[in-house]
């Protein structure tokens, strides 16, 4: 019987190299194996079948036995027809390129913190810099706002000197015409002293302070592009307030996912607090211009350098 046994297994391995060609089960499967191992462990598991049937039985018992194997086979090479498929369908895509960001290697470079066109449930939005020579993949970065933040969880790629928004809302109809790379919908930015930190596995990649900013609503808090690193973005003097030139589709101003414009001379404002010295803000432009001096005239109670205007808005 053992000598059948070994026929048999010879046999075996006869007819399934010429059913199933082992240059066609050579695709990577979806659990990593490959079918030609699938099939190999079929086969073995088959043999020692056979070889535990045929000990101490009859030729009759063995016969039935590899009758019971070539429906095995049958089924195997079916199996294998199966597998093929299975695996060129779900044929695993490669990894997508990108490193974890570093400290540093991104910078928050502009923020909406106050949109007007919109409500802030639906307008506010963030901006950072890959100030790397390398691809970054910010999968996994943590990001935290006033209120609340989220965590990235897909591949987003930020190409090496390219600008990434993440934003509340990514609707362009609904959110003031701005195009959002990854929706945060817990993103919480508050009008006056907005926080944002950036972590990749708890360690701080980046953060902003907005605290002392006196902001204007509908502009965006803009980073000169001379401070474009993650140190330099910790003083608030490296901001501006986003310029006319820069309006949006929806009417507010700012420059998503493109680099900043130089922080113009000219000061856009709300109140005075927003001008130097010397200045005031004309509410009608949003922009600083400088107070009169005495004896001049006046067009607004605050123009007045050295005190206030007189009812005849002459500067006194
Ligand atoms: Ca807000
Ligand atoms: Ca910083
Ligand atoms: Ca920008």
């Amino acid at each position: 019987m053992i000598a059948r046994a070994f026929l048999a297994t010879a046999l075996i391995f006869g007819i399934t190299s010429a059913l199933v060609p082992v240059s066609t089960m050579a695709e990577t499967c979806r659990d990593g194996a490959r079918n030609s191992d699938e099939l190999a462990r079929g086969y073995r598991s088959a043999v020692r079948d056979l070889s535990n049937a045929c000990t101490n039985k009859t030729d009759a018992e063995c016969l039935s036995a590899e009758a019971a194997l070539d429906a095995a086979l049958v089924a195997l090479t079916a199996q294998n027809s199966t597998l093929k498929q299975d695996c060129v369908a779900t044929a695993p895509p490669p990894p997508p390129p990108g490193s974890a960001p570093k400290p540093g290697n991104l910078v928050i470079t502009e923020a909406m913190v106050n949109p007007n066109a919109v409500l802030d449930t639906s307008g506010e939005w963030f901006e950072a810099f890959n100030a790397t020579s390398v691809t970054l993949n910010l999968k996994g970065v943590t990001v935290s706002t006033n209120a609340a933040g989220c965590t990235i969880d897909t591949d987003l790629i930020v190409q090496a000197g390219a600008y990434v928004v993440i934003g509340r809302n990514a609707n362009q109809n609904t959110n003031g015409g701005v195009s959002v790379d990854y929706l945060c919908p817990a993103l919480a930015l508050d009008d006056v002293g907005a926080f944002i930190a950036i972590r990749y596995q708890g360690t701080i990649i980046d953060t902003v302070s907005f605290v002392g900013f006196n902001g204007v609503a509908g502009r965006s808090i803009s980073l000169d592009p001379s401070a474009q690193t993650a140190v330099l973005n910790d003083n608030i003097n490296n901001f501006c307030s986003a310029s006319t030139q820069t309006q949006l589709p929806g009417g507010d101003f700012g420059t998503p996912g493109r680099p900043n414009p130089t922080c113009a001379t000219v000061n856009f404002c709300a109140s005075d607090t927003n001008c130097g010295s010397g200045q005031y803000c004309n509410t009608t432009s949003q922009q600083c211009v400088a107070k009169s001096p005495s004896g001049g005239t006046c067009v607004a109670s605050n123009q007045c350098l050295g005190g206030v205007c007189s009812s005849n808005f002459t500067c006194q």
